[in-house]
């Protein structure tokens, strides 16, 4: 029976069931009664494995097929009616011809299948940020993963009320995943996102990256919003005041374990905490009091698997121990548990690989776990999960961080002279490639604010957005700020040791937003003095630290040129601010 009454939902559906012909269709009203049913039916044909119930109650395994594992970014569209709004940085396809296209792999899809009708709200019910999706999808792994990531279930049609037309139509088929008709395609002027022959969380969650980036982000310009690829933490200080603060690192770049980092001890003595509200996303409105709030619109964390260990993020860890779904990790069979690359030193010796082959841990020169295997766990599980995180308010941003990988030329840390700057920053961010997508690891691209692979339009138009922001917020603007974690030393390791100590980076950021700490003055921005960093209790001496802090001139010469290049992209949408900048760097570079 049809969960809601809206006409714009069933008339939709109607003609999505008249393409797919789906031989059965269910609402998901997410009662446990009905998920638990699902859960039976995807272990009675395999599509998953339940695992220890004692050691991991209510979790599930999952492996996608091997040639589905990430992000296809290639295969991945924004079909604005113009190509002139997709931009340069996008794919782009007239939407008449994609449709038609589409509608032939959609045509009779689901015959022989189960249409799930998935009602789901990205942020909290009844919030003013929040916003309702539909997704239609012939995956039961589909179906779970968003009751984890999502508010999903009946609760999200009272939310979109019975007339509003204000929904984002997602319709999915793992088809017959074959990859060279794969597509996941936005239409941002219909709301509506097609994603077809994948089984792979980010090409099918269409809550996650295909409407809460994607399509939020094209809202969020015309409605005078930002949707980012930011994580959310608070810091709370020894007298219990909260600062929050937001990061856009690349995918597999660092934003869950900063989210969640365990203090080190010389902070966490004094009394310091930290607070997660968000990992992967955040949405971004002027409040009334002129700031900018965020809320994470997810409900749960997809989390890279591989390096998650008690040390690196027990919170992340802990996170995973009830209620979740894992996907592409390896299967440790004695005791019906799962591994990955670094998560203890014993690995298991009688076990299945990610692509589903007996493996031996012990022996096997090759990988048990994908490198880009996942976890998707319920954001009620973290230990340090903030108590704003259902907040329909969201929580008052201070400070935002930029980041990425790269072994030389950005230093550990540096903050923009003022918001013009800071979106300069954040526009010339490069970070090497990694696992998360399809494609080469490991070579430096431009990344802008970590959006590359999912503004939902042109670039050019996307900066803009962000300086008219800057000019609304004024004085109340966060400050601006850019990390990078990943500096290798000549044989190639990280010098800095990242992880929890990276708290010590983010007090150096709040003493300055509280006009606490001082800093200098250089070619690309202001810097800390080496002692205002602490590294009380680090093996890393003074020297080392004023190393990581080094602005190699001829290196960002070379960066400047390389930016020259990348912005030539955008033509005449490339806004005045952001050429004034790049000569001013050139010129304090000289
Ligand atoms: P997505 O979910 O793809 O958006 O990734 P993410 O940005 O949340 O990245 P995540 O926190 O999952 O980290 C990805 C990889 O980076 C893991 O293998 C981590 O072990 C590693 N990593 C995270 N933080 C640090 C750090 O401070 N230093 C070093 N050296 N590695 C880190
Ligand atoms: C990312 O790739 O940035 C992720 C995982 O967070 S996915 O959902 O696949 O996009
Ligand atoms: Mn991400």
């Amino acid at each position: 029976m049809a969960l809601t009454k809206n006409p714009n939902v069933l008339k939709w559906l109607d003609e999505m069931v008249a393409l797919t012909t789906p031989d059965k269709i269910v609402w998901i009203d997410g009662s446990e009664e009905q998920l638990n049913q699902l859960k039976a039916e995807a272990i009675s044909t395999g599509e998953m494995e339940a695992l220890n119930p004692e050691k991991l109650p209510g979790c599930l395994l999952h492996r996608t097929h091997p040639s589905d594992v990430a992000r296809v970014e290639n295969r991945t569209f924004i079909c604005s009616r113009k190509q002139e709004d997709a931009g340069p940085t996008n794919n782009w396809e007239d939407p008449k011809v994609m449709y038609e296209k589409l509608r032939k792999l959609f045509n009779g899809v689901m015959k022989g299948r189960t249409m799930y009708v998935i009602p789901y709200s990205m942020g909290p019910i009844g919030s003013p940020f929040s916003k309702v999706g539909v997704e239609l999808t012939d995956s039961i792994y589909v179906v779970l993963n968003m009751d984890i990531m999502t508010r999903m279930g009946v609760q999200a049609f009272q939310h979109l009320g019975d007339t509003s037309n204000d929904f984002v139509r997602g319709l999915h088929s793992k088809a017959d995943l074959d990859e060279n008709e794969r597509y996941i395609v936005h239409f941002p002027e219909d709301n509506a996102i097609w994603s077809v022959n994948s089984g792979y969380g980010g090409n099918v969650l269409l809550g996650k990256k295909c409407f809460a980036l994607r399509i939020a982000s094209y809202q969020g310009k015309n409605e005078g919003w930002m949707a980012e690829h930011m994580l959310i933490l608070g810091i709370e200080n020894p007298q219990g005041e909260v600062k929050y603060i937001t990061a856009a690192f690349p995918s597999a770049c660092g934003k869950t374990n900063l989210a969640m980092l365990i203090p080190p001890e010389i902070y966490k003595k004094k009394g310091y905490k930290v607070w997660t509200v968000g990992d992967d996303i955040a949405w971004m409105r002027i409040g009334p009091d002129g700031r900018l709030w965020a809320i994470n619109p997810e409900n749960g964390f997809f989390g890279v698997a591989p390096g998650t260990n008690e040390k690196s993020n027990p919170n992340a860890l802990a996170t995973t121990r009830k209620g979740t779904i894992f996907t592409n990790v390896a299967h440790n069979l004695d005791d019906n548990t799962v591994w990955w690359e670094g998560l203890d030193k014993n690995p298991p010796k009688h076990a299945v690989d990610w692509m589903g082959r007996p493996w031996d841990g012990t022996t096997s020169k090759e990988k048990g776990a994908h490198p880009n295997s996942r976890f998707t766990a319920p954001a009620i599980n973290c230990p340090c999960i903030s108590d704003k995180f259902n907040d329909p308010q969201g929580v008052p941003i201070s400070a935002i961080i930029f980041g990425g990988r790269r072994a030389k030329t950005a230093p550990l840390v540096y903050q923009a002279r003022d918001w013009e700057h800071g979106v300069f920053v954040g526009s010339i961010m490069a970070s090497e490639t990694t696992a998360a997508a399809a494609g080469a690891v490991g070579v430096v691209r431009r990344d802008p604010m970590a959006m590359l692979p999912f503004c939902g339009y042109h670039m050019g138009d996307y900066f803009q957005h962000w300086l008219d922001m800057g000019k609304k917020l004024g004085d109340k603007a966060p400050k601006i700020f850019n990390v990078n974690w990943f500096r290798t030393d000549d044989e190639g390791h990280f010098i800095w040791p990242g992880f929890g100590d990276n708290m010590r980076v983010l007090m150096w950021i709040l003493d300055r937003c509280e006009g606490k700490a001082d800093a200098v003055e250089t070619p690309i921005g202001f810097e800390p003095k080496p002692e205002d960093i602490n590294i009380e209790g680090l093996d890393i001496s003074i020297e080392t630290l004023k190393g990581l802090l080094d602005v190699d001139k001829a290196l960002w010469k070379e960066d400047a040129d390389a930016i020259e290049e990348f912005y030539k992209k955008f033509g005449d949408k490339l806004p005045k601010e952001l050429k004034n900048e790049l000569e001013t760097l050139k010129k304090n570079l000289d």
